[in-house]
């Protein structure tokens, strides 16, 4: 096991880690390599005075080169503990803590921005500029963000967290302070290698380097991965430098193998010995990026603070478009993270859930496992991600069937289009994704997918409320997004049961693309149907109570062979799959009232506001539409059998499910009123999912009683008893 000091002697050993142009000597500071090693092992034991002298960027150039490593062991402590409390990203942190000290020594935030690319690295900037008080808050409702926010910060710029947008945002600040004569503040960019697969990033690179008199910096923090190691080609360049595999040493590898192939191998070597030179640009990343026009310092060695801190002021003094290669390792100082093959520890849970209770499934582990049974039996089902195979549950298919999984780096716009080029060759892709970040590809789902009528299932992880990641991570957009493609059909499970089903009966779809959301967390109870309303299914009805399950899981997928074309709406209990059985139809009692219609989980809460609205005297028959675009037509004579219909989304409210309902009704001139529950659009703030709910309404309680006062408002004879 390697030790945060062996680490640390390691890295500092590199010889590549200081590179001749940096004119320094890795072992330059005794002093700081033997604070670094006599860092105690229970770090608890040593106070936090550095860290709690330092209340801005200010104070942190007062202090001497000698009393950094102390001050970086200090918030590596600080992030551990808080960290594993809270959850949040630590391997990501423990990685930039160096880095983020030089960059405030060097720069004068605010007047100089420092952008952090995705901003799930941003802790320590937050610990160094004056939020050391709050920071045990950090992703909880009221405490601080887990992201660079601007109502938090004067030193924070841009707070988006979705990949690859930082360059885009220096290249347009670095043009304004431009136009308006401020052309002497420095726009610093800090962006890891996984962040550079991004399109994004190359679209402004190219801009960045038009332009080289504006003070753009961009700093790539190369730690060799994003969640797992970073796939591609670029990566591969990159993984040249830090491997310190040097030209000469490839040439020599290569004259010791060539000149033993026979015949072959020494007029080979003659020739790549011919072009050295050009051997020589292949193997340096410098030359890519010099190439583009930018200039390249590097690399240097990002746990080496004094190392960094001279190549910044390099940059910022050269004064134009300039690109610093920072080598650092992911969860450094943490043997944990550092060794963790899954992901460095990338994103923990808190320690409050992290194993706590009887152990429930993920919804995505159900997804992972259903995936894998349909790869042995469809050689044709082929999986994408986007730079998170273990976080979209990915792994045991990939393990299972290596050759059919793609990562495509953090390119979800490259992840859809490429979906569309397997399609086209004869596959069925299934892109998994977390629901927020296909909100980037919507133009390749419209134009690339479902204009071609592609089959591309998209399973679209973490819909509706994620929480603690804040406003960018919700997924409560693409209920309403995907509500305009033409032939798009979208289904949500309500549990487990659900969720396999649906996956079999969209990957059976040949015709045109699917898409199949589910909530973060854990799978919801099961709750068995008790009778069909076209092909939807029908979770109770006055009299005839319905409830969950066991909570067990069961394997109840079953293919479906329909292929009917997706438009807004189809005939009842024709086209999608399971429209086959008993529809309730005239066999149902009286006492219809309220038509409630919940959308994936939310079909449970629509079961015990149900619960709820019975103990008023109010009849209502709870629907699960399992497919909820296009919209089955058996709704109308329902809609028209009852006296309100309600709908229930975890999701925006504009354009979502609930909307497409009220134009279904509408446009078959049915009269019963509708209401829309669902998320208002809104930037939700961070905060547990469960809260987020109940501050939004979405909770049986709370629909109870609108509902109950929407019925009394329209039939005050139908409820004796006091509200709900
Ligand atoms: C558009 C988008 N897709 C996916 C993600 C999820 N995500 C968050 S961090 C991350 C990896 C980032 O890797 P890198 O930029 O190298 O930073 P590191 O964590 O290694 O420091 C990914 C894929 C995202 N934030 N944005």
């Amino acid at each position: 096991m390697i030790t945060f000091h062996d680490a640390a002697v390691m890295v500092h050993d590199a010889t590549v880690m200081c590179p001749a142009w940096l004119e320094c000597d890795p072992a330059a500071d005794p002093n700081t390599l033997d604070q670094v090693r006599s860092w105690p092992a229970t770090t608890r034991e040593r106070p936090v005075s550095l860290l709690e002298s330092v209340s801005g960027p200010l104070d942190l150039k007062d202090l001497s080169p000698g009393e950094l490593p102390l001050l970086a062991a200090e918030i590596r402590d600080l992030l551990i503990q808080t960290i594993s409390r809270t959850g949040g990203h630590l391997g990501p942190n423990l990685g930039v803590v160096e880095l983020t000290i030089a960059l405030h020594r060097v720069f004068e935030s605010p007047a100089d921005r420092i952008l952090f690319d995705t901003g799930h690295q941003s802790y320590v900037h937050k610990l160094l500029t004056g939020r050391q008080d709050r920071f045990a808050t950090i992703r909880q409702r009221g405490g601080i963000s887990g992201y660079p926010n601007q109502a938090e910060s004067e030193h924070d710029v841009i707070e988006n967290s979705h990949a690859s947008t930082s360059l885009s945002y220096a290249d347009g600040l670095a043009k304004a302070y431009q136009l308006r004569g401020e052309g002497n503040r420095s726009v610093v960019a800090v962006i890891g290698d996984g962040a550079l697969t991004g399109g994004m990033a190359w679209e402004a690179l190219n801009n960045i380097a038009g332009a080289p008199d504006r003070r753009v910096v961009i700093v790539v923090n190369d730690n060799g991965r994003s969640y797992q190691p970073t796939i591609g080609g670029l990566a591969d360049h990159l993984a040249t430098v830090r491997v310190s595999q040097r030209y000469e040493q490839v040439l020599d590898y290569i004259k010791t193998t060539l000149s033993h192939t026979p015949l072959v191998g020494p007029p080979l070597y003659e020739t790549l010995h011919g072009i050295k030179k050009g051997l020589k640009d292949v193997l340096q990343p410098q030359v890519l990026f010099e190439d583009l026009g930018l200039k390249y310092l590097g690399p240097v060695d990002g746990h080496d603070e004094q190392a960094v801190e001279h190549a910044l002021r390099r940059a910022r003094d050269f004064g134009g478009a300039v690109l610093v290669h920072v080598i650092t390792t992911k969860g450094f100082g943490y043997p944990l993270a550092e060794e963790n093959e899954e992901d460095c520890l990338h994103q923990v849970q808190p320690a409050a859930t992290a194993g706590a209770g009887p152990a429930k499934v993920p919804w995505t582990q159900v997804f992972g496992a259903e995936l894998l049974a349909i790869g042995a039996q469809r050689p044709d089902v082929v999986a994408i991600t986007a730079a998170m195979l273990h976080p979209t549950g990915l792994t045991k298919f990939a393990a299972a069937y290596p050759d059919r999984v793609f990562d495509v780096g953090i390119a979800e716009q490259h992840a859809v289009t490429s979906a569309a080029g397997l399609a086209l060759g004869g596959m069925h892709p299934v892109v998994a994704i977390y629901a927020t970040f296909l909100n980037r590809a919507f133009d390749q789902v419209l134009m690339d997918v479902a204009l071609h009528k592609l089959p591309v299932t998209f399973v679209l992880d973490r819909a509706g409320v994620t929480g603690p990641d804040g406003a960018s991570h919700n997924g409560m957009w693409d209920g309403s997004i995907l509500q305009v493609v033409p032939g798009l059909r979208i289904a949500a499970p309500r549990d487990a049961t659900r969720l396999a089903e649906l996956l079999r009966e969209a990957v059976a779809i040949g015709d045109g693309p699917t898409a199949l959301r589910f909530p973060r967390g854990t799978v919801s109870a099961e709750i068995p149907a008790i009778g069909k309303l076209g092909t939807m299914d029908v979770l109770s009805a006055p009299g005839r109570q319905g409830g969950a399950g066991d909570g067990q899981p069961r394997n109840a997928g079953r293919p479906a062979g329909d292929s009917h074309p997706a438009g807004d709406s189809h005939p009842a209990g024709n086209g999608l799959p399971g429209g086959d059985t008993h529809p309730l139809g005239d066999t149902h009692p009286a006492g219809e009232d309220v038509l409630l219609i919940g959308v994936g989980p939310m079909a449970g809460v629509c079961l015990q506001t149900a619960g709820r609205l019975a103990d008023q005297g109010i009849g209502v028959t709870v629907v699960d539409p399992r497919w909820v675009k296009p919209l089955d037509e058996a709704l109308i004579e329902a809609a028209r059998r009852h006296r309100l219909v309600v709908t229930v989304e975890d999701n925006g409210r504009s354009g979502g499910f609930g909307d497409a309902v009220c134009r279904l009704l509408r446009d078959h001139d049915v009269d019963t009123p509708a209401k829309t529950f669902g998320l208002p659009q809104q930037f939700l703030q961070h905060g547990d999912r469960a809260e987020i709910l109940a501050d939004e309404g979405l909770t049986p309680q709370h629909l109870a009683r609108e509902i109950t006062a929407a019925v009394v408002r329209r039939t005050p004879e139908l409820v004796h008893g006091p509200h709900a």
